[in-house]
């Protein structure tokens, strides 16, 4: 039976370990909600890395049994490999350059070298299971080379690509000493996905002036093989975050958050700690309102929520100590004895923490220098029953995209956004409800549902196109 291997660096699963015995749990990320009514099904499969490195063989054996019970397939990484695979070549080089930061990028031979390798270790692990008319969708962009890598011995299986963070301009993409072994990895797809068009656009001119390839509208020639490169905006499980308003954990923390801002204006952010995502302009932003606007000390509360990440990449860790510094400034500027202007939290909560907070908030504010998509601002939208409550949302973000009845702002204006938490402070309930309802009707429709059916309908399609060409 054709069965579909879904590809990508992490597997939707998180591994504790106590007594010597590892734990298995499924993750509930956005990715792994909206695949999950595939690779449960039959011999579907989903590899990918499990998160943690296991090395001792017996141990690999154990728990590739348990996965496999769960549908997963692990791929183990050295030690090394997620020193230069992951944290090198994906976070240090690829990480920075696709997301226009490109004084940040590292170009290093030897992260090269394990990224190349590490593609090729997914690869001989999906030879072994991979059967000819099997459905293939790799995910992001620590596997660039695999499509590339698996075409080379399959060349009439049916693969697909989606890369979830922004492809950039051409102007630097350009930079990366690598950039044609990478395209032509990426061109082993036959379907080939980004967020929004301006994606799109930015690979298909890269794919033009790099390779000696032909583009035509959205299909590159290549090798004799035609590649689709098309635009999947993806969405949320707006059920979920629609119906956990009235989970009673949900409601509980609620009711504790209305007792803490009796009086005050709630503005919230949530991100992963990340250079990409301008948190300290939004900072500045803030110090900026509480400068311009005194009337709102003791009246506004911004609810930071940073979530650790990559600290061990210098870059990351500079940040944290410049967000750190920032708040106790600004805390320590204009605190009043019963009020604090900026509550800030360096960890993750449970999802019924997030929830309470969606909920809650009279604002998010949302305000990336780049992202691919950014399911927070969706995530925001699907919990407001209500109609009521304020996105401002960045126009670097891919969701600015659908979500046009935000206040759209450009993040390196600082002013700007100043300006948009005024309005947002001060929107009347009518214009909140007219625009969060615009904005919930996208949301709902456009779901994570939605966005798996229309990419693997498209896949099969662009497939049968395929074998038509190649029986002529
Ligand atoms: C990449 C692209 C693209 C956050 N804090 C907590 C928590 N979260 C969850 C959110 C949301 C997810 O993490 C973050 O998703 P984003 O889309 O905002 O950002 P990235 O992680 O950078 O994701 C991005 C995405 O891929 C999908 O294609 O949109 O552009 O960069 O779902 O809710 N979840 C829990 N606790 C937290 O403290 N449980």
């Amino acid at each position: 039976m054709r069965k579909t291997i879904i590809v990508s660096n992490r597997l939707p699963v998180k591994i504790s370990e106590s007594n010597g015995e590892y734990n298995l749990q499924p993750s509930e990320g956005g990715l792994a909600t909206g695949l999950g009514s595939i690779y449960r099904e039959g011999n579907n499969i989903w590899v990918g890395w499990p998160g943690q490195e296991i090395s001792d063989p017996k141990e690999q054996e154990t728990v590739t049994k348990q996965l496999r019970k769960m549908n997963l397939l692990p791929v183990f990484l050295s030690q090394d490999e997620i020193n230069n695979y992951y944290e090198g070549f994906s976070n240090e080089t690829l990480w920075p350059v696709f997301h226009y930061m490109g004084v940040y990028a590292r170009y290093d031979q030897g992260y090269w070298d394990a990224y190349y390798q590490v593609n090729k270790k997914f690869r001989d692990i999906i030879l072994k299971i991979a059967d000819p008319g099997d459905i293939i969708w790799i995910h992001d962009y620590q596997l660039l080379l695999l499509p590339g890598m698996l075409r080379a011995e399959l060349p009439e299986i049916s693969i697909g690509f989606f890369q979830h963070i922004p492809f950039p301009s051409f102007e630097l993409f350009r930079l990366i000493p690598w950039r044609a072994e990478i395209l032509e990895g990426m061109l082993g797809a036959d379907l080939m996905g980004f967020h929004t068009f301006d994606d799109t656009r930015h690979f298909l001119n890269a794919v033009s002036r790099i390779l000696p390839a032909q583009t035509s509208a959205n299909v590159v020639s290549y090798n004799d093989r035609a590649i689709v490169v098309e635009t999947f905006p993806m969405g949320i499980d707006f059920e979920k975050y629609s119906k956990l308003g009235s989970d009673p954990e949900v409601q509980k923390q609620m009711e504790r958050l209305k007792e803490n801002f009796q009086q005050e204006k709630l503005v919230l952010s949530i991100d992963r700690l990340d250079y990409s995502k301008g948190i300290l302009q939004r900072l500045q932003a803030f110090e900026l309102l509480l400068q311009l606007h005194p009337e709102y000390i003791g009246k506004v509360v911004l609810y930071m929520i940073v979530v650790p990440s990559r600290d061990t990449v210098p870059q990351y860790k500079d940040l944290r100590d410049e967000i750190d510094k920032l708040v106790g400034n600004i805390n320590a500027r204009f605190r009043t004895l019963a009020w604090h202007p900026i509550q800030y939290f360096y960890r993750s909560f449970p999802i019924e923490t997030l929830s309470a907070l969606y909920n809650f908030a009279d604002i998010c504010l949302v305000t990336p220098m780049r992202d691919g998509m950014n399911l927070v601002s969706k995530e925001y939208v699907a919990s407001r029953n209500n109609n009521d409550g304020v996105l401002i949302l960045s126009e670097m973000a891919g969701a600015s995209k659908e979500l046009i009845d935000a206040l759209i702002v450009n993040p390196n204006n600082i002013g700007a956004i100043t300006r948009s938490i005024v309005e947002a402070i001060n929107m009347p309930k009518a214009e909140q409800e007219r625009r969060m309802k615009a904005m919930r009707t996208v949301v709902a429709k456009f779901n994570v549902n939605h966005w798996v059916k229309l990419f693997m309908t498209r896949l099969r399609e662009v497939n049968e196109m395929q074998q038509n060409m190649l029986a002529r």
